[in-house]
């Protein structure tokens, strides 16, 4: 669809409805209104009245719609790779689950769930596994995403919540973003920052080891040493007190002060690397201004010290007062767009539903009685990385993996794929069969996907939203609660699976977290017991808690917490450095996060020409020094090194990393880029508080790729690359493919015809032979249908303009350069407009543009979601600097153009 307005319908067509609903990725949460096409496309647009983005989308949210499509689905069942009928898979499923319970016990079996099922969904898998398979083992990748949050704010409050709300962003004189990449990953959210700040000059300090778009706009960068942030919040704690600024009325709420300001007057603020005046003005900051929110994510919980993050950064505000005020206290901001609903339903393996506790007899004994099952687990379940380690050493028999692609994503991921493939008994259900789990599936189950499933999610301000199906379950797809729920009756549980419907689930759900109330629990959302289907239809946003006596609004600021005494902990934590250790044999620090466009493992954003523009290949962040060292050099491969295994990326060369640190996205694939997942080389080490794993600091040697050649390719049609490294992605005419390996076929044309399926197809060849080069050009009846460029080096070629083939002429083909009338449009910086950095360079240098505003009035660039402002506004810095070390991102190493080329 592309953004472009659908094409009118024919008169008889039906009218078009449009839905409200919200979108499928990050969570901020937004609130979307859908149109279907009739024809199974989808126009989507941001709803205004969705609190969480009042009409606003980001680049993800905006291409929804060309996600849609069914060619990549998953659509009937499919048992040891032969698609069959529900009745066959989900009996089969049901069979081996109560077999191997019954022989070996219920910790034999285990599932593994996602923060992206609907709490509908979310619900019924917890009740199935801990009421009637009777085992714990349910976790989620929730673990490795929110579950240091999760601890420390138990250990601080008493209890799993987040106290603020998104306008807190608003009314903040102060925002600091610990670990959070808020630009790239919270698009929306931090749209709404820029807004407050354009109006209320508020100041942004960033704490993150690696420069990253969200320090575009900051007051204050703090690149501190990977995993140093306990020493940093520590150091805060004992300025304030010493300087007079804690709240004494406030700290009667709390105990555990004494020990906690000792242990932070402990600790060394020298393993942070920061100079001592940028400290300084940090404390300043919040020394000057009463309003402060923290937004802390990733880089603080997915780290071996990520508990103790995060009570470091309570400490401060609980010691300050500054919590569960307007414009004040702590954020934890979720990943995934249901992260918040699944802790909620107790999805991780150590909680039980409604925030009531696993652990606790008397709430163990009102789960049980309300579900009517015999007993409710005692001791929590496995971990994920425990979990999966059962699953490898053959003490979990048979597992299920529902909407999570944990053989990428888990932290030693080849070891991952390894133990799921040799467990005895794997159903995986998701929507596509095309993932690196689902591949190792015995059973597959089709899913009916976002825009044609219907339930709740709940965001990182506890608001929750109905997700509606405006589009028709394709094939034989089934949600995956109803999933779920069959094999539950099918397992002998008739009674406590007989749901008619999502609203029926939901319903049972808040009257048990009514139950929850009872016990003194925040989490209460009993006020929305008594939906019909029709209210729950209608349902809007609505922020818990919901109940008699509250809605909505913020917690803690009137003292009362959920520790026994209704007291806050302070907890004393000390700084320690990340589990692997740098050294002569793996010399760098490897962080790992997210690039703007792509999602995880990218199962839906890839299918998105416009969403792979932006940066269309897995690449390695490396400091020039760095690379100067190690001979790597522009647009060369990288080879990385752990203990636990080998990934190869581009070089990206940037001073946005610091010396002895590299940093790679997480989202590329066995199915994208099989020698670039990242994961493979990350070590499984966690929290022992949390057990989340410390994602963001591993250790890894750095060596050039020796490769005999590098290969480009543009075609028409899918591709089979070859090479020992390779990287795929969409474009709007087709597919392009990066290429490279440590031994060039013997014959170019055999190979090229092999890979792209084109066995008649007429060709012309560029060959030179002694130097190693090849052009080669296919068409089929005179219409070009694919080009491969192979040199000994990186090749360097304009890809931005290539991949407008097969509209590229056919006399500059060969050349692999653009023409002078159509210049080659560079990278694609506005994934909404389509926009390239060339052409963006040329406007400001040409039209003399001096604002991010000029810019989109010329060429529409950043005025639709907005994501590409920061780049924008970096591009402006560098023709009116003329300096060509500004950063600017993207910087796509592939954009990186050898000169010659880009001459
Ligand atoms: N575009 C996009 N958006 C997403 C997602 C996506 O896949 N793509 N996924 C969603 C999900 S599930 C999540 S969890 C969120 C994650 O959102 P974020 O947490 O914002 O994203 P990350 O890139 O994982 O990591 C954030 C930053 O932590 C920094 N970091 C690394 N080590 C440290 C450290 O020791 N201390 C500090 N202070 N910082 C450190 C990294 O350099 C990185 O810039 O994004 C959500 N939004
Ligand atoms: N190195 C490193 N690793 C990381 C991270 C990191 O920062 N660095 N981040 C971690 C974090 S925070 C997270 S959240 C995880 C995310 O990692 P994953 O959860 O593994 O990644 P996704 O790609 O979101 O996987 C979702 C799967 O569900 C499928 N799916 C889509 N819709 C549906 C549906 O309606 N039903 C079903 N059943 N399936 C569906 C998709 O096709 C896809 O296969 O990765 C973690 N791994
Ligand atoms: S910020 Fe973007 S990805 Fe996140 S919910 Fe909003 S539109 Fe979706
Ligand atoms: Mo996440």
């Amino acid at each position: 669809m592309d953004g472009a307005p659908l094409p009118a319908l024919a008169d008889d067509a039906e009218p078009r409805v449009t839905v409200k609903s919200t979108c499928a990725y990050c969570g901020v949460g937004c609130g979307v209104l859908l149109t279907p096409d009739g024809k199974g496309g989808l126009e989507v647009r941001g709803d205004p009245d969705h609190p969480a983005n009042r009409g606003r989308l980001c680049s993800k949210g905006s291409a929804l719609g060309e996600t849609v499509g069914l060619a990549h689905r998953l659509l009937a069942p499919v048992v040891n790779g032969r698609a069959t009928g529900w009745d066959d898979a989900l009996q089969l499923v049901a069979d081996r689950f109560r077999e191997t319970i019954a022989e070996h016990g219920p910790d034999a079996v285990a599932l593994y769930v996602s923060g992206q099922l609907l709490t509908e969904d979310y619900y019924v898998a917890n009740k199935l596994a801990k009421g009637f398979m009777g085992t714990a083992n349910i976790d989620t990748n929730s673990r490795l995403c929110m579950a240091s949050t999760v601890a420390g704010q138990r250990r601080a409050f008493g209890t799993d919540t987040v106290p603020q709300t998104y306008e807190d962003l608003e009314e903040a004189d102060l925002i600091v973003l610990v670990g959070s990449n808020m630009a790239w990953c919270h698009p929306v959210l931090y749209q709404r920052v820029l807004a407050a700040r354009a109006a209320r000059r508020t100041k942004i300090v960033v704490v993150d080891p690696r420069r990253t778009a969200s320090c575009d706009g900051a007051d204050l960068r703090l690149a501190l040493e990977p995993g140093s942030d306990v020493a940093l919040f520590n150091r805060l704690l004992a300025d304030l007190y010493e300087g007079g600024a804690l709240d004494a009325t406030f700290l009667r709420h709390t105990e555990g002060f004494d020990e906690t300001l000792a242990q932070a007057m402990n600790d060394d603020i020298s393993v942070t690397g920061l100079a001592e005046e940028d400290v300084q003005a940090f404390v300043r900051l919040w020394r000057d201004n009463e309003k402060v929110v923290t937004v802390f994510s990733q880089g603080v919980n997915q780290s071996s010290a990520g508990s103790d993050k995060v009570n470091a950064i309570l400490n401060c505000h609980l010691a300050t007062g500054r919590i569960g005020k307007p414009g004040c206290g702590p954020l934890s901001v979720t990943g995934q767009p249901n992260a918040m609903g699944g802790r909620e339903v107790g999805g991780l393996a150590n909680m039980l539903a409604c925030h009531l506790d696993l652990e606790n007899a008397d709430h163990r004994a009102a789960v049980r009685d309300f579900w009517g099952c015999d007993r409710v687990p005692e001791a929590p379940g496995l971990k994920a990385v425990d979990m999966f380690r059962a699953v490898g050493d053959g003490r979990i028999k048979a597992l299920w993996v529902i909407h999570t692609n944990p053989a990428v994503s888990m932290p030693d991921a080849d070891a991952v794929r390894e133990a799921i493939r040799g467990c005895d008994f794997v159903v995986v259900s998701d929507v596509t069969a095309a993932t690196d789990t689902a591949r190792l599936a015995d059973v597959l189950l089709p899913a009916t996907a976002w825009g044609e499933k219907s339930g709740t999610v709940t965001n990182s301000d506890r608001t929750i939203s109905r997700q509606r199906a405006v589009l028709p379950a394709p094939g034989l797809t089934r949600p995956d609660w109803a999933q779920l729920a069959e094999v539950g009756r099918r397992m002998g549980f008739k009674n406590a699976f007989d749901y008619a419907s999502e609203a029926e689930i939901f319903r049972e759900y808040a009257a048990l977290s009514g139950i929850a109330g009872r016990f003194g629990k925040d989490f209460d959302i009993s006020g929305l017991a008594g939906l019909d289907r029709a209210g729950y239809d209608a349902l809007p946003p609505v922020r818990w808690p919901v109940s008699a006596t509250r809605t909505g609004g913020r917690f803690f600021a009137d003292g009362q917490f959920y520790h026994a005494d209704g007291k806050a902990r302070l907890v004393p934590v000390a700084w320690r450095p990340p589990v692997a250790k740098v050294g002569p044999r793996y010399p760098f620090r490897l962080n790992t996060g997210r690039i703007r466009d792509q999602w995880h493992t990218m199962t839906r954003t890839a299918l998105s020409p416009r969403l792979a523009a932006h940066l269309a290949e897995p690449f390695l962040e490396i400091h020039p020094e760095d690379a100067a060292d190690l001979g790597i050099g522009l647009a060369d491969l990288c080879v990385l090194d752990s203990p636990q295994g080998r990934a190869i990326l581009r070089a990206r060369i940037t001073d946005d990393v610091l010396r002895g640190q590299v940093f790679a996205p997480m989202h590329w694939t066995g199915e994208t880029a099989p020698a670039a997942r990242i994961d493979a080389v990350v070590a499984p080490v966690v929290d022992p508080v949390s057990g989340q794993p410390e994602s963001k600091a591993s250790v890894v040697k750095v060596s050039r790729m020796q490769a005999a050649w590098y290969g480009f390719a543009v075609s028409a049609r899918n591709v089979t690359p070859t090479g020992d490294y390779w990287a795929r992605a969409v474009t709007k005419a087709g597919h392009r493919v990066e290429m490279a390996g440590y031994a060039a076929p013997p014959n170019w044309e055999t190979a090229a015809r092999e890979m792209f399926g084109l066995a008649q197809a007429e060709v012309s060849i560029l060959e030179d032979r002694a130097a190693g080069s090849a052009r080669l050009a296919f068409r089929e009846a005179g219409r070009l249908v694919a080009v491969l460029f192979v040199s000994p080096g990186p090749v360097a070629v304009m890809r931005d303009y290539l991949v407008q083939m097969p509209e590229v002429p056919d006399l500059t083909l060969l050349s692999g350069r653009a023409p002078a009338d159509r210049p080659d449009p560079g990278v694609v910086v506005c994934a909404c407009f389509d926009v390239g950095m060339n052409t963006i360079l040329r406007a400001i240098e040409s039209d003399g543009l001096v604002s991010v505003d000029e810019i989109g009035k010329a060429l529409q660039a950043g005025t639709n979601c907005g994501s590409c402002r920061p780049e924008l506004a970096a591009l402006l810095t560098r023709v009116q600097t003329q300096t060509e070390q500004t950063p600017v991102r993207p910087t796509s190493p592939n954009l990186t153009q050898p000169k010659e080329a880009a001459e």
